[in-house]
């Protein structure tokens, strides 16, 4: 398998995901200058892009990890089917995915106005509040488990650092991703896409 990916994109997820398990997938980190090997399996050009074997290729980053999580269900990153554990992982990822992606992504829009910006940053408070509101509850987003979910979390709120947002008043998603952040697997992947 291989895995376009870029840093502080989305994919870094599927990376993480990739090195927790040890599967066997090259990591292609993708310069967006020069996209022809990307654009050769997906269209769109983005990340993550992940190549089979086969050559068949998937995209969305949600369901890229829940791929490559099942190519080793006892890592543990994902619960087998039909369990409600795995449903519960799920709603997480998809929380992530719509609640907490989404809304980020508005910060991203180029030449964004300073009133979007600020209202934009009250909708991501609440948003930000019910995440810590969880986590303040439980270890992991979807409860005792460590999933795809945590690390789908972990890296988009990695991206909130710059966002001039107030995170001292999330102590919880604070003390969350720092623990997480120990972990070697995501700590490997970030220290590699800063070039370390
Ligand atoms: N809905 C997709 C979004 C993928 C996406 O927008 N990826 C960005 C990551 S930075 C990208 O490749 N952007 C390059 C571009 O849009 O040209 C997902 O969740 O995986």
């Amino acid at each position: 398998m291989r895995l376009f990916h870029a840093p502080h994109c989305g994919s870094q997820a599927a990376a993480i995901v990739i090195n927790e398990l040890g599967l066997a997938c090259d990591i292609v980190r993708t310069n967006f200058s020069d996209r022809t090997e990307l654009l050769k399996h997906n269209p769109q050009g983005k990340v993550p892009t992940l190549v089979l074997d086969n050559g068949q290729v998937l995209t969305e980053c949600a369901v890229v990890m829940q791929y490559l999580a099942d190519q080793k269900p006892e890592g543990g990153l994902l619960p087998r089917v039909g369990t409600w554990e795995r449903y519960k992982t799920l709603e997480a990822v998809n929380f992530v995915a719509t609640e907490i992606y989404q809304t980020l992504s508005v910060f991203w829009v180029k030449d964004i106005s300073e009133e979007t910006r600020t209202f934009h940053k009250a909708i991501t408070t609440r948003k930000l509040e019910v995440l810590n509101s969880i986590l303040g509850r439980t270890p992991y987003l979807a409860g005792n488990q460590y999933t795809i979910a945590d690390i789908y979390c972990y890296v988009v709120i990695s991206w909130t650092k710059d966002l001039g947002l107030d995170m001292g008043r999330f102590p919880a998603i604070l003390g969350y991703c720092e623990r997480l952040g120990t972990r070697p697997a995501i700590a490997r992947t970030v220290a590699a896409d800063m070039g370390k």
